[in-house]
């Protein structure tokens, strides 16, 4: 295929409640939308850089600079024959995984449109449907976090991820703990703690967690070596990993049990299955993060997450949970199992609701060759 234009959507899409982490306040939710043109079929993907660089360096102003000088011209009608190979033709930009993951993704869904077959066909899915959890963010009271994930259990979620911060974290997670003994539960810090504030969260080991993920910088795999030695709760890294290589050396390092996958965070949906494989063939369960995305980096996700060693629920959420609106016609909803179906259409398996992009649209630009 040769690819004839790109357009870049920034979208701004106003969540249905914030979402506060340790590092990042949220309420309306910014990304890049990529559409990409082979004749007349049309590609999408989510670049899931945000307003803030607070979980990564990444914004959209960075994203769109790469992908408009640099990543769009330099694949600009030249024949691109396999997708597996795509990422490779931007390895020339250092960096930036979040803006080539979303020129990958709009590949990917060309590929599929072509081919005839759903992201999952192409990467290996073997599921139909994916377990799920909801990720909740940093409440005002351990009284509000309770009723927070009350709420979420009466919706039919069985896994929880609570967000920590110093100050906000063993209480919290003993609360929910005491009034859920059975509850899949774990927590996020987003890198929040040194290895010199670890004590701080030694109670933690105490109360069955499924994990405990990045409590230490991103740029630090020997702390976390340090700290997964102190903890019999395995330590998971996101934040840490941006290629099959810091999985490798993490493993290796004994930095970590578990790893969560996210697409932007490693420069696409190759590196993500790589990731996976690794995982895989050692035995080390792997999970699919996410990054508030919208209908179409949600489809992606949940194609990801069918892979064989994805063996713990997924940061996927309901549409529900997020957007009253969506740019995407489908919307995802929760199973009564805590799972959500995985999309069978070709390629994402999404259209893009017209209206609704415009609506959300803050800025477009048109680039062909
Ligand atoms: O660390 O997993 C994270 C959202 C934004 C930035 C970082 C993270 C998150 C989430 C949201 O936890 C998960 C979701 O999309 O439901
Ligand atoms: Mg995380």
């Amino acid at each position: 295929m040769k690819i004839t234009q790109v357009n870049l959507y920034h979208l701004g899409m106003r969540l249905r409640q914030p979402f506060e982490t340790s590092s990042e306040y949220i309420d309306v939710r910014e990304c890049i939308l990529v559409e990409a043109f082979t004749g007349d079929i049309v590609g999408y993907g989510e670049c899931v850089a945000a307003r803030d660089p607070g979980y990564s360096y990444e914004t959209v102003p960075t994203a769109w600079h790469i992908l408009k000088d640099f990543l769009v011209p330099a694949i600009l009608n030249q024949e691109i024959e396999d997708i597996r190979n795509f990422a490779e033709r931007m390895n020339f930009v250092r960096g930036h995984p979040m803006a080539k993951a979303g020129l990958e993704m709009a590949v990917w869904d060309l590929q599929g449109k072509i081919q005839n077959r759903s992201l999952s066909e192409l990467l290996g899915g073997v599921r139909k449907r994916v377990d799920v959890g909801v990720s909740v963010g940093i409440q005002n009271s351990p009284q509000k976090l309770l009723s927070a994930v009350e709420d979420y259990l009466a919706q039919g979620y069985r896994r929880v991820k609570i967000k920590i911060k110093p100050g906000r974290d063993v209480v919290e997670t003993e609360t929910v703990r005491r009034a859920y003994p059975n509850l899949r539960l774990q927590v996020d810090a987003n890198s929040a703690y040194t290895l010199e504030m670890a004590s701080m969260l030694a109670p933690l080991d105490d109360l069955n967690l499924l994990l405990i993920e990045q409590p230490l910088w991103d740029d630090d795999l020997w702390d976390h070596r340090l700290i997964q030695k102190q903890f019999r709760t395995p330590i998971c890294l996101d934040e840490s990993i941006l290629s099959v290589r810091h999985a490798r050396h993490a493993l290796e390092m004994e930095s970590c049990r578990v790893i969560n996958i996210k697409p932007g965070r490693v420069g696409g949906l190759g590196e993500s299955v790589a990731i996976h494989d690794l995982c895989f063939t050692r035995g080390v369960p792997v999970w699919c993060g996410g990054m508030l995305e919208s209908g179409v980096g949600r489809a992606a996700n949940l194609a990801l997450a069918s892979l064989p060693g994805f063996s713990l629920p997924g940061d996927i959420s309901a549409t529900e949970r997020y957007y009253s609106e969506d740019i995407t016609e489908q919307r995802f909803s929760l199973n009564a199992d805590s799972s959500i179906d995985v999309p069978n259409g070709v390629g994402l398996g999404i259209s893009i609701d017209q209206n609704a992009l415009q609506r959300v649209t803050l800025a477009k630009i048109k680039l062909s060759g």
